[in-house]
């Protein structure tokens, strides 16, 4: 299991669930790729429900990210953003999108160029699904092009305080190649961190967007992992980039980028059962989610 770290000094709010029927629902998989992208997309918007928020919080409905209103140019909102090469690429800092209930793992690099400034040999291999930016993580050691993930938790929006959300979804680009997930973690009563689950990004043609997006009936995931590719597509050091170079397909390495994240209203987290009982639930998640995928072959995987 991968671990995801938490903030120094976050406090964790949660609710514990009065009875284990609250978990009889299984878990909600959304994916596809290349049109079929825009329509899981679609359904899994329709299925956390209300509006798209950007505010105060709120009770019901979601929020976005599209990395589109990020300037590149060194004149972001948050002063902590890192120009790596001006008008280009930016790196921003963690909290960057607090205001949204997204507090991220380190900082991740957000381009309006596919990432062409920083890595030349993908140039125009990672067309936005939103125009123009796309979000991906970036390596901060020199020579080092191996941490292919980025790691977000949520917060009650606007707030330092650790919540919990039903469900997240994220665009991907250019997945070609099997390796690309999101693993969701949720916390027990106890506070223990426990994985949910990792559910496979579906693999599409070169260029195309793929989504996933997995939807529970509860605001119990606190966390998310998600592996973009089998490599970073570059480094920084404070000063200066590195390029990873190409990928080599259909050889070992597939390079990728995301785009829009998708997740319903952060609230207070509600605690995941015990262990027992939770080896009791994912054998009944197994079992309930086959169903719902074959119940929904267009955009359902699991
Ligand atoms: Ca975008
Ligand atoms: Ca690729």
């Amino acid at each position: 299991m991968h671990s995801v770290k938490m903030l120094a000094g976050a406090t964790f709010a949660t609710a514990i669930l009065c009875s284990p029927s609250a978990w009889s629902a299984a878990p909600v998989v959304y994916s596809g790729s290349g049109a079929n992208a825009t329509t899981a997309l679609d359904a899994f918007r329709a299925a956390i429900g209300g509006a798209k928020n950007t505010g105060a919080p709120e009770t019901s409905g979601r929020r976005e990210i599209s990395w589109d209103g990020v300037k590149l140019d060194g004149t972001d909102a948050n002063p902590n953003t890192q120009v790596v090469d001006s008008g280009h690429t930016v790196i921003i800092p963690v909290d960057r999108f607090r205001g949204q209930g997204a507090l991220f793992e380190d900082p991740y690099a957000v381009s309006g160029d596919g990432f062409a400034s920083v890595n030349p040999a993908t140039a125009g291999q990672f067309p936005a699904f939103s125009p123009n930016n796309t979000f991906v993580m970036q390596d901060d050691t020199p020579y080092q092009f191996d941490d292919r993930f980025i790691g977000q938790s949520f917060t009650i929006p606007g707030t330092a305080t650790t919540a919990g959300t039903r469900g997240f979804g994220a665009i991907f680009v250019d997945v070609e190649k099997a390796g690309s997930s999101i693993e969701y973690f949720g916390h027990d009563s106890s506070g223990h961190e426990v994985s949910l689950g990792t559910f496979n990004v579906p693999t599409g043609a070169s260029g195309e967007p793929q989504f996933l997006g997995v939807l529970f009936d509860q605001p119990v995931v606190t966390d998310v992992k998600l592996a973009v590719g089998t490599n970073t597509l570059f480094n920084f050091d404070g000063t200066h980039f590195q390029s990873f170079g190409g990928e080599n397909l259909p050889g070992s390495t597939d390079l990728a980028v995301t785009d829009d994240f998708v997740y319903a209203e952060p609230t207070m987290a509600a605690a995941i059962p015990e262990p027992s009982s939770y080896a009791l639930m994912l054998a009944g998640l197994s079992l309930l989610g086959l169903i719902a995928y074959r119940k929904k072959p267009a955009f359902n995987q699991l």
